[in-house]
């Protein structure tokens, strides 16, 4: 993280703030940032009120194009259906190289355990206004082992603060570490957990991408560095902790000792899941760097970082599901910039006739956690440009033809449209926005600018009309 924080800063988008408070002033410096500032950097907080010069947070980690593609070893382009691109073709390789185990590293420079545990020495911001308490962990990375066939498995979920040794992770249905965790209490058995709540970027954005059951974030993460993950092996537990990482917890969540977590201010921009008990984690050890940083991912009425972080990389994912499951000719996966997984588009080049409605089951079942609308448009609309986008769905939309709902599908405790007795389905509608096929040829032609004719005017009059420079032909 630290190397990445250096390469970030000489790309002049890093800044660093002092004095804000872990009281709702980081997250509003972080809203501010996301919303105000064009330049999107990364926030770094230090000389919190009331903690050690040296306690950091921070955030807006991957906020622009250019710091994904840093922390994916992508090249740089300006191009959202470009960079999806690249993303999925990279994700599409088969390799995977394991964590290499290591006798030592940063993240074992201080130690504490039993009463010396105090997990309240750290800067813990709470980061909206209805939040109900301190959440250490928004970008943290859980690792937990399956104990059917011992594969470790690492996701990003909540992590509250409750006392000096207590935590809770939120982990929705159907998530991975939900399903290891209730293996073990299956059992009679505490579920041993160690979390990771600052490191490398790119631990953190695999640990936010469904990677499919039984392959590790791990061996991803290495595959795509071209170098194994340097972990060591967790004291208590086993587990394999990033030997980089700035702060580590190992611990155990108990089936029977139950604690109310939430509320939270949620990806969706609600308090959907409010607040039910959890289990409780007893943490046994921390570990932590000199001058440990947090890594916060807060969140808002999107978009936000949060959001901002799957923007391209679940599109990726499912262009490359698509492709697998036989839909040809798919030229763009994209989500809307403030739908999060309500509204995914995918641009296909249409060869038959049908072709678009298979394409419409496909992502629906590929993508259908939290769904609400999967649209398909023609490979002349950019389906990351929401204005094409609804253009198109104006304009090629035949709601009653067009338009098929699909009932109980899957959804989940976050789902604001679902009461609080109701969670778990919701009804998702695919909407087919492309030209019919049975008239393509007729459909009325579109009204554009020639790219040759706009590039002349552009060369010739950018200047005086406020083009920027980039656009123009030879331009930066
Ligand atoms: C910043 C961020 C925070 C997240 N927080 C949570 C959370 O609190 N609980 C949860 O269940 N999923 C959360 N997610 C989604 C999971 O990280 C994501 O579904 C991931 O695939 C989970 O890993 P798994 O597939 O191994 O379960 C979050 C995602 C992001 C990008
Ligand atoms: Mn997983």
């Amino acid at each position: 993280m630290r190397t990445w924080m250096q390469v970030v800063e000489g790309m002049g988008q890093l800044v660093r703030v002092d004095g804000a408070s872990w009281d709702l002033e980081m997250g509003a410096v972080a809203d501010v940032v996301f919303r105000e500032s064009p330049l999107r950097p990364c926030v770094l907080f230090d000389n919190v009120p009331g903690y050690p010069a040296g306690f950091r947070v921070l955030v807006n980690l991957l906020g622009t194009l250019e710091r994904q593609a840093l922390t994916m070893g992508l090249a740089h382009t300006t191009s959202a259906v470009e960079f999806t691109d690249r993303l999925r073709r990279k994700l599409d390789a088969p390799s995977s190289i394991p964590p290499l185990v290591v006798a030592d590293g940063p993240v074992l420079e201080h130690v504490q355990r039993g009463d010396d545990i105090d997990l309240w020495k750290f800067p813990v911001p709470r980061w909206n206004t209805l939040d109900g308490g301190r959440y250490l962990g928004t970008g943290s990375v859980v690792l937990m082992r399956d104990p059917d066939t011992g594969w470790v498995n690492a996701g990003t979920y909540r992590v509250q603060v409750h006392d000096r040794d207590q935590l809770t992770v939120y982990i929705s249905p159907g998530k991975h570490g939900r399903i290891i965790r209730d293996k073990y209490f299956a059992l009679g058995k505490p579920a041993p957990v160690a979390i990771s709540f600052g490191h490398d970027p790119l631990l953190f954005w695999v640990s936010c991408q469904k990677v499919p059951w039984g392959k590790s974030e791990l061996d991803l993460a290495g595959a795509l560095r071209g170098e194994p993950v340097h972990v060591v092996e967790g004291p208590l537990t086993g587990l394999p902790i990033p030997a980089g990482s700035e702060i580590v917890i190992e611990g155990e969540m108990y089936p029977d000792r139950m604690i109310t977590e939430g509320p939270f201010g949620e990806f969706t921009g609600y308090y959907a899941s409010s607040s039910r008990p959890e289990p409780l984690v007893q943490v046994r050890a921390v570990y932590h760097r000199t001058d440990p940083i947090i890594c916060g991912v807060p969140t808002g009425m999107p978009p936000t970082d949060n959001t901002f972080t799957s923007q391209y990389a679940a599109p990726a994912l499912l262009w490359n599901t698509l492709e697998r499951s036989g839909v040809i000719d798919v030229r763009g996966v994209a989500r809307l910039e403030s739908t999060m997984s309500f509204i995914t588009v995918v641009s296909i080049q249409q060869r038959f006739a049908g072709h678009a409605k298979q394409a419409l089951l496909a992502a629906a079942q590929a993508g259908a956690y939290l769904g609400r609308f999967i649209v398909v448009v023609d490979d002349d609309i950019d389906p990351t440009d929401t204005n094409e986008v609804l253009w198109a769905m104006g304009t090629r939309v035949d709601p009653e033809r067009d338009i098929e709902i699909v009932k109980r599908t899957a959804s989940g405790p976050l789902d604001p449209i679902v009461p609080a007795d109701r969670k778990g389905f919701a009804s998702l509608a695919l909407i087919d926005a492309t030209r019919p096929w049975e008239w393509l040829k007729d459909f009325p032609p579109t009204v554009s600018v020639p790219a040759e004719l706009r590039q002349r005017v552009i060369d010739r009059w950018g200047d005086r009309l406020g083009v920027p420079r980039a656009a123009r032909s030879g331009g930066a």
